[in-house]
């Protein structure tokens, strides 16, 4: 596909997340697929670029909470058609082991922490995403029964980000924390966050969540 026509199909992906457009989306991503698109820049600078900017609208007070949603349906709608395809790149053969993924307590966003899953999937691992709003007690139980390599804490608002806290000292209670790599992100994290709770690791995107991942279970390729 040539650069003009591939930069206008990208901002077309850009604008449906903006837009809210739903159906707009899914088409976008599965003209993407049938093109043979690289996913992981159609992810970032097309529908992440749209979800983007709608944040920053919704900041501004240019865009109110039902355009938001429209977005971030949209989004979530072109993400469920790209997932599956990611899981299908050559790094997604081969599995490096066991991720397991929540948005914690009282917190409904999933869109980052899906995508951390998208491309964590991309990059070989075998992810359990837990969904969002799931109670500390789940979390828990999930790693006591999975014993994943990783799990990984995403936290949107400043109300919930102290169950990233919790989660860790129920880990610590429950004999398990050495037996698992923490990591936490979202919005109000920081690393400063992430040492203070005594996670392992911290990151603000999902292609360097992959990294640190790589780096915490000393992954070299
Ligand atoms: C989309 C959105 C929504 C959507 C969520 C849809 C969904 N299914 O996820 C809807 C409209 C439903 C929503 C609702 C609300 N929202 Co909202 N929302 C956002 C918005 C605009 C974008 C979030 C997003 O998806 N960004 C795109 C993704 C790709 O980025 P990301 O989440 O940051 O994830 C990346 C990194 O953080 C990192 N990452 C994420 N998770 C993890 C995990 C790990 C382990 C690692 C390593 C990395 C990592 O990698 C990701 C990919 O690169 C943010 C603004 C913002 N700046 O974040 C507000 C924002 C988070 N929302 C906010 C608020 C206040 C709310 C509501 C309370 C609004 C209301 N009055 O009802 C509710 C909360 C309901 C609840 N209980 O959770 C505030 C939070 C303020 C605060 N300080 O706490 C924000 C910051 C907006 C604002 N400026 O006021 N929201």
């Amino acid at each position: 596909m040539q650069d003009l026509v591939k930069d206008a199909f990208i901002d077309k992906m850009r604008m449906a997340v903006l837009e809210g457009e739903e159906d707009e989306a899914v088409t976008m991503a599965k003209k993407a697929i049938d093109e043979g698109m690289d996913l992981v820049t159609v992810m970032n600078e097309g529908f992440l670029a749209g979800i983007r900017e709608a944040g920053e609208l919704y900041a501004a007070g240019d865009y109110y909470l039902p355009e938001l949603v429209c977005s971030a349906d949209a989004m979530k709608a072109a993400l469920a058609v790209l997932d599956p395809e990611m899981r299908k790149l050559p790094g997604g053969v081969k599995s490096s082991g066991k991720i397991i993924l929540a948005t914690v307590k009282g917190d409904i966003h999933d869109i980052g922490k899906t995508i951390v899953g998208a491309m964590m999937t991309a990059s070989g691992y075998e992810v359990i995403d837990l969904g969002a709003d799931v109670d500390n007690s789940v979390v828990i139980q999930s790693v006591i029964a999975q014993e994943p390599l990783i799990l990984g804490l995403s936290a949107l608002l400043t109300t919930t980000m102290n169950e990233q806290k919790h989660i860790i000292d129920s880990l610590i209670e429950n004999g398990f924390r050495s037996k698992v790599k923490v990591i936490v992100g979202g919005a109000p994290a920081s690393h400063e966050w992430a040492r203070k709770i005594g996670a392992d690791g911290y990151s603000d995107n999902a292609m360097d969540a992959v990294r640190l991942v790589n780096g915490l279970l000393g992954r070299t390729d």
